[in-house]
């Protein structure tokens, strides 16, 4: 079933339990007593069709708990196929927490056709993190296949590179094939926030954009982006190497989150991968209107610094709103020329302070503001609802079809959260409602912390996402949203 062209995606009243069964019962009050038992009749009488895809999905979604304390599993994720089998896996970063420490690790999950726990679903763990450590590494994939996982804590300051073949089981830093350092502060900070592939200085290989958040440099938080060149050459080296490394910025006076997002994507159209450093201003004391997103023209080769950077600046859009937070690159008017995606989750939309959205400028981007979006995405108007926290694109068709924008609100639905698809093509504005859903969290879930875009692992012809929830006092989870198990 193809969703409709240009109409809210009718696929609302999606609920299943983080720690739960899937179900597609309607979001009631009432529903999250019935939904276990509902789910288990409606997957026992629904028979899903070989759409010739990796999965048969049953109806609704799919969902790999974790029984670790694991609350922020998916708060990174890339999306790979290491086993080569043809059906891309997710790769999902995790954090522990002080409650339950140590259970910081990367899973290597799905797709899956039945929810369970993602412990015992995992095809691979990789373990990196100390047992003091409070926070989730990054994750990528470089070069079609091999994983990249950056830790902090202990081991932070190195990316640890894993040949495909590597990647099963369980697996810690001994198993990697490289350690590529990168300089960190003498303070530390969140090494590795965030991570992204690409190839940067225009030479035909991929190098590495990362990021080391929340250095705190009196008196402020000090943030910095690191461009790895020539990644490869240097995964095959064997051991520690520490790269022709370069500091993209360093804002050592406004309390910048410089880095909190990342992309290596041609937005300007020139055939050249840009550098793109979102910077959402979230640690002033006050709020910052200094919210914008960073592009660097490809080629940036290697020192000396490269020019001033064009500015996707947040325009009129308040300062506190955390333009910046989130970003997606796609050609989602499919004209050919790659688009850009900035989310801002904490939007002011109908008076409520928090409620989210994301703006859309269709390439070639350079220099524009928010008040030039050539799309608005508003989030539900509810305080702290958070739309924008993640964002992805998706096909909703065979190339070179237009793409649906596809984002997480955590807070919406008092921190149910939820994923939404707006389809393509995007409407310069839209209110996002319930009509716009396929997938809602349960109580204090929190869905929607992350989304990626699994590809089409169902045989439709319309690309799945998976999503992964940060729960209150819970365990996480990752939402596998099959496009035809939600269709119906
Ligand atoms: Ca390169
Ligand atoms: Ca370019
Ligand atoms: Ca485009
Ligand atoms: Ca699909």
């Amino acid at each position: 079933m193809r969703l409709a062209e240009g109409a809210p995606v009718a696929l609302a009243g999606i609920l299943a339990a983080c720690n739960g069964a899937a179900a597609d019962s309607r979001p009631a009050a009432d529903s999250a007593d019935t939904a276990d038992t509902a789910s288990e009749a409606d997957t026992a009488a629904y028979d899903p069709p070989d759409l010739g895809g990796c999965v048969d999905a049953p109806a609704g979604p799919v969902v790999l708990d974790s029984a670790a304390y694991a609350r922020y599993v998916g708060a990174e994720m890339a999306v790979s196929d290491p086993d080569g089998d043809g059906c891309p896996a997710v790769l999902a970063s995790g954090a522990s927490s002080s409650v339950d420490p140590g259970h910081a690790a990367t899973y290597l999950a799905g797709p899956p056709v039945a929810s369970a726990g993602l412990e015992d679903t995992a095809t691979a763990v990789i373990s990196l993190a100390d047992p003091d450590d409070d926070f989730a590494h990054s994750v990528g994939v470089l070069d079609g296949g091999r994983v990249l996982a950056v830790p902090s804590g202990d081991l932070a300051g190195a990316i640890y590179l894993f040949d495909a073949a590597a990647v099963a089981g369980a697996i810690t830093a001994a198993s990697a094939s490289a350690a590529i350092n990168f300089e960190l502060s003498e303070r530390g900070g969140q090494s590795g926030y965030d991570l992204a592939t690409g190839d940067a200085d225009g030479d035909g290989t991929e190098d590495i954009l990362v990021s080391d958040l929340e250095v705190w440099e009196e008196p402020s938080y000090t943030t910095r982006v690191w461009l790895i060149h020539d990644a490869l050459d240097l995964a095959a080296v064997a051991g520690k190497v520490t790269p022709d490394a370069r500091l993209l910025e360093r804002v050592p006076d406004d309390a910048e989150a410089f880095g909190r997002s990342l992309a290596l994507a041609d937005l300007d159209g020139d055939g050249l991968d840009d550098t793109i450093v979102g910077d959402p201003a979230f640690h002033s004391g006050t709020w910052s209107t200094l919210q914008r997103v960073f592009i660097w023209a490809g080629p940036v080769a290697a020192l000396p610094a490269p020019e001033a950077p064009a500015v996707v600046g947040a325009g009129s859009v308040p300062g506190g709103s955390y333009f910046g937070y989130s970003l997606a690159t796609g050609d989602v008017d499919a004209d050919g020329y790659l688009d850009l995606a900035v989310g801002a989750r904490n939007l002011e939309v109908g008076g409520e302070l928090g409620s989210g959205g994301v703006f859309v400028f269709h390439g070639p981007v350079v220099d524009v503001t928010a008040d030039e979006a050539d799309a608005v995405i508003e989030g539900v108007a509810e305080r702290w609802g958070g739309v924008g926290e993640s964002i992805t694109m998706a096909a909703a068709g065979p190339a070179p079809a237009p793409l649906d924008l596809v984002t997480g609100g955590d807070g919406v639905h008092e921190n149910a959260g939820a994923v939404y698809r707006v389809p393509a093509p995007l409407a310069p504005r839209v209110n996002l409602d319930e009509s716009y859903e396929i997938a809602r969290g349960g109580e204090l879930e929190a869905l929607g912390l992350g989304v990626a875009n699994l590809g089409d692992v169902d045989g439709d012809g319309i690309d799945d996402i998976v999503a992964s929830c940060a729960p209150v006092d819970d365990y996480g989870a990752l939402w596998f949203l099959y496009s035809s198990a939600l269709a119906r």
